[in-house]
Parts: structure tokens; sequence; C-alpha cells
């Protein structure tokens, strides 16, 4: 299978990290591809116990042998980048190689200062992003007047674009901000200083995995962020800039479409979200907490909880629809191990008329009910389940129901977070 994407089905925090790492450990994989968004995500492996963290670099960077590539599509933090790199050779990591697109936009201190600002500007309609300056390094990207890895090695040019560039933004800062106006120098220098650790990492990775592909080789597309996060098919403007989507894949790396073999959607076997914005089937109980205690789930990047809620088999056919995907990978299901009845929202009810598929405003989907099915749990560690038969019936059943409710069939179903913590359905 030369071309997998991996991506994720709901609001991101998936296990998209544990399926590419898993990949990558049973099929020698040549390339893994991060498409879109930048040090925003945050994909956690377990390796033999060990955890890790990555956020901007692809999770391959963990997979010796594998190039690692961060693709045109990607807003990059220099700063974020080596951070992260050194802080895995620190604990003694053996990192694969890196390679970094010559057109890939770089994410520069004023963008962050701007995402910060902004959000606390926006008060009680606040995004919730993840401050990391995502969002106006995007917006400078469709603008036009963005900065690109290329420009990092030409000073002139660097400094007209930074010019041009503070000379509107430090008016927003002092202007409606009242901050205070950022230099042009400092700015260029900052992004200089990055200039020749990068220099040998960077390329034409557009080309390099096309001929890649065309020598047969595998190349794993690593998802970021979730369908129900992508600027054009999520809840918006509750959603993150890029275009997390199989779509986003295609132009994010330079690779048309017709090459791609597999769509992956990694989805969890109940719900969750962080930051703002609607979630028809969002707990505010103690179910909702024990799904948040049981799951771990706190932000890989920011710390934040996750709100949590139960499976939403109307985003799963969604997800499948508008990625086209191929299969599910159902992370998580051993933390609803303790539960009697789980339920399963099956289509929601809006202003009193059922939707059995995503409402088409997203007025409807503020106000979309979910219409629950309940299915009996197993109440028994799963943990321990290395073949689909060894699940309780029950756990079965579960596993079934949902792959017949979601709209692609279901490929594997993780049990605990560890490597080796996963069944294989079909
Ligand atoms: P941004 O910063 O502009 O991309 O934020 C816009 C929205 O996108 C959401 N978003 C995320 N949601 C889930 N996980 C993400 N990555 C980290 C993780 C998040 C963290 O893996 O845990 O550590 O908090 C991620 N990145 C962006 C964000 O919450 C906004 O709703
Ligand atoms: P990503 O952003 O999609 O890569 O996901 P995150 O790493 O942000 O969050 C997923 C979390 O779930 C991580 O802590 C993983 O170690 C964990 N995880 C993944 N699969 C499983 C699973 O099957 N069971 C359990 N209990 N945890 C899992
Ligand atoms: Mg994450």
């Amino acid at each position: 299978m030369p071309a997998i994407v991996v991506l994720g089905a709901q609001w991101g925090d998936e296990g998209k990290g544990k399926a590419t790492d898993l990949l990558a450990t049973t099929d020698p994989i040549d390339f893994v591809v991060r498409t879109s968004g930048g040090h925003n995500a945050g994909h956690t492996i377990v390796v033999n116990g060990e955890k890790y963290a990555t956020h901007l670099l692809p999770s391959g960077i963990l997979t010796p042998g594998a190039t690692s590539v961060i693709a045109n599509g990607v807003v990059v933090s220099p700063e974020a980048l080596f951070r992260e790199l050194d802080g895995l050779l620190e604990r003694g990591v053996e990192v694969a190689d890196l390679k970094v697109s010559a057109n890939a936009h770089v994410i520069a201190p004023y963008h962050t200062v701007i995402d910060k600002v902004t959000e606390r500007f926006l008060g009680k309609n606040q995004i919730g992003t993840t401050g990391r300056g995502i969002g106006p390094t995007y917006a400078d990207k469709i603008n036009r007047t963005g900065i690109r890895i290329a420009d990092l090695f030409d000073e002139g040019i660097l400094t007209e674009k930074v010019e041009a560039a503070l000379d509107v933004k430090n008016q927003l800062l002092a202007k409606v901000y009242n901050r205070r106006a950022m230099e042009v120098d400092e700015v260029v220098e900052e992004l200089l200083s990055y200039a020749e650790r990068l220099r040998p990492m960077v390329c034409d990775t557009s080309l390099l995995l096309n001929q890649a592909l065309d020598a047969g080789k595998t190349v794993l597309f690593e998802g970021a962020q979730a369908t129900m996060l992508d600027v054009d098919h999520g809840t918006y403007p509750f959603v993150t800039s890029s275009s997390p989507i199989a779509g986003g894949v295609c132009t994010g790396a330079g690779v048309g479409p017709t090459r791609i073999d597999r769509i992956i959607g990694v989805i969890k076997a109940y719900t969750t979200r962080v930051g703002s914005g609607p979630f028809p089937t969002e707990l505010f109980d103690a179910d909702g907490e024990a799904l948040q205690r049981i799951g771990g789930e706190i932000g890989v990047s920011t710390g934040r909880t996750r709100r949590c809620g139960w499976y939403d088999a109307v985003i799963a056919r969604y997800s499948a629809r508008v990625n086209g995907l191929t299969e599910f990978f159902l992370t998580k299901l051993d933390v609803l191990d303790s539960w009697e009845k789980i339920p399963v929202c099956v289509a929601y009810e809006v202003d009193g008329q059922r939707h059995d598929e995503m409402p088409m405003t997203q007025t409807e989907f503020h106000h979309a009910k979910p219409v629950y099915e309940y299915l009996d749990g197993w109440q028994e560690d799963i943990t321990g389940c290395r073949r689909f038969s060894d699940l309780p019936a029950n756990a079965q059943a579960y596993v079934r129901r949902l792959e017949e409710l979601s709209g692609a069939p279901f490929w594997a179903v993780g049990v605990g977070p560890g490597r080796e913590q996963t069944v294989v359905v079909h």
C-alpha cells in the first residue's frame, strides 16, 4: 500500500499518533508526512512504556529508517521545531531523517502575539485556540503576505516581507490592541538565526514524495487536528485555519488524489473536544467527568481539559463521507470498560425534526439534540485483549453496531495506549 492517509474523524485527539506509529511498526514505512497545521497538534505515542509527545514533528520521527517530512501545507515555527527536536535528542531518542518544504509558511513572533491578543479581545466569543499563531499565519498565507521557509535564506527578501507585514500588523497591535509595536530588525534577526540549522533539511517535498511514490515507496500522511475542525467542513468558526480532511493532504503535500490508496479515519469510542463550539453529545454530569478521568482527556500541547461526550455516529458518517474513508480505526474502547449501558448517538433532533445526516447549517447543528440508542456494556477489563475474539461478547457487539452506523468498515480497535494494545477486526 504505497500511500496511506491517517486523519482525525472527530474533533482531534482520537489517537492518530498511535495509529501512525502502529502502521509504521507493522509495515515498513518510508516517509511519514505532516501536511497541515503546525505545533498546535499534540500526538502521544507510548513505546515500551515510555511516553513521547510530538507537536510539529511527524510521529514518524520516532521510527528510525523512515524519513519525516513537513510538507508545504504546514505552518512552521522554527523555534518550536528545534525545541521539539532537541527535547527528543536530550532523551536519547534516535531521531529519523527530517525534510522541510521550502514552501511551508513560517510562524513569525508577531503571529503568536496576534493569535493571543485576538482571543483575549474576543472575550466570550473566543475560539479557544492553542495560542500558537496558527490562524494569523494561515491568514497571511491566503492574503499573500506570508513568509515561507525559502525566504529565510535571502536576508533582503526576508527583510522586505517582514517590513510589509509589520507595516499593517503594528498598526493593528498599537491602534486596536494597545500593544507595543514590533521591530523589523528584531524579527528578521530571530528568523535568520534558524536558517543554517534548517538549510540541510529544506527541499522540494512535493517532488521528493512523488518520486518516492513512483519508486514504489510507502508514504504515510499523518493528520493533525480533525475533520470537525476543518476550515471548510468543520464547525465554522470554531475550527482551525487549515484543511485537516483528506483533500487537504493533496494540497498540503503536492500529491494528486489519484495517488492515495487508503484513508483511515481515527475515531474514539466516545467523543472529545477542546476549545469552544457546538458538541451535541457533550456531557456535563458524572459520566462526562468519568470519561475525562478514565480517558486521561487533557490537551497534549496546552494542558487544557477536554470536553467529553458519547459516540456520535452522525459525525462518523459525515467524516466517512467528506474524507472518502476506506476504513476507521476505533480507539480507546477500554475507557468504556466500567459502564453498564453505553449511549450512542444515532441521529439528531433539530427543532422537532429528525436528522440522520449532518444538518446543512451551523445554526441547526447548534440546536442538535442527540437521539440515543443504548448498548449493553461489558464491565470487564479489555486492556489485555489482543484478538477481536478475545473481547467480551458485548464489546464485540458494541464495535459491530458502531461499524454498522458509521459508514466505513472498522479496521482495528485500540484497547489501551500501548503500541501492542490493538485488536484487528478485519
Ligand atoms: P488553533 O490553535 O487556531 O488551531 O485553534 C483552533 C481550534 O482548533 C482546536 N485545536 C485542537 N483540538 C484538539 N487537539 C489539538 N491539539 C492539541 C492536542 C490541543 C491542546 O492534541 O491535545 O493541547 O490543547 C488542537 N489544535 C487545535 C482548538 O482547540 C480550537 O478549537
Ligand atoms: P492525537 O492528537 O489524535 O494523536 O491524539 P492524542 O495523542 O492527543 O490523544 C490520544 C490519547 O489517547 C493519547 O494519550 C494516547 O496515548 C491515548 N490512546 C490512544 N489509543 C488508545 C487506546 O486505545 N486506549 C487508551 N486507553 N488510550 C489510547
Ligand atoms: Mg492531539
